[in-house]
């Protein structure tokens, strides 16, 4: 079984690749040179066809047509580490279920929600600050986004797909003050310091 991973420098390929830091999932990295447009060439959009990173393919599994498994969007990336790869959910059928589902809620928070506030610039000004408001509170005391009542399952996928955005807030936008928000600023530090983002970010 052999995963593989494409991506670019500086692009969202860190968040599946931190993940698989994170968790030891062994994989191959295909960095693709996005200056010289390698991502539209025919090589990679015979994976995703539109043309973006990063995309993964898990011969593992196989597509309807019975090819090795070919997925784009980081959000399914994750979705599909986690499920099969990650051994994040509880062998309790309930409690996996919950998991999974909140496991789903960050990740599309993480790439529909908060991304939009932060990259979109007219979104920024209204959206930023009552999601930052609102993390920081959840972030109070540094557990998981996936803590709950079978209780605390450690750094997971959900805290992969936010955590990674929130580290990008000094890297892209060093103005935005966010003193007001310590729990945030802790994360942020928290993150940086885990040896596996720092690999993941090191080289991609
Ligand atoms: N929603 C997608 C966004 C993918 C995306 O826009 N990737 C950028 C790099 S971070 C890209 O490939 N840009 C090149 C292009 O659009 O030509 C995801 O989360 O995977």
């Amino acid at each position: 079984m052999a995963l593989t991973l494409y991506g670019g420098a500086r692009s969202r390929a860190s968040m599946p690749r931190w993940y698989m830091e994170e968790k030891g999932i062994p994989y191959t990295w295909v960095q693709l040179d996005m200056q010289a447009q390698e991502h539209r060439q025919e090589a990679f959009t015979a994976i995703n066809p539109f043309g973006k990173v990063p995309a993964l393919v898990d011969d593992g599994f196989r597509a309807p047509g019975g090819e090795p498994l070919q997925l784009f969007e980081s959000g399914a990336l994750l979705l599909h580490l986690a499920e099969n790869h990650g051994q994040e959910f509880s062998s309790d059928p309930a409690t996996a279920a919950a998991q999974r589902s909140l496991a789903t809620q960050w990740v599309l928070f993480a790439n529909a929600t908060l991304a939009v506030a932060l990259f979109v610039p007219s979104n920024r000004e209204r959206e930023f600050p009552r999601l930052m408001e609102v993390l920081d509170g959840l972030l109070d005391g540094g557990r998981s986004l996936l803590a709950g009542p079978w209780g605390d399952p450690g750094w997971s996928v959900a805290d992969c797909a936010v955590n990674a955005y929130l580290a990008y807030l000094p890297i892209f936008f060093p103005q935005i003050d966010l003193s007001p928000y310590p729990n945030v600023q802790a994360t942020i530090a928290a993150t940086g310091a885990r040896p596996a983002y720092q690999r993941a970010m090191g080289a991609g």
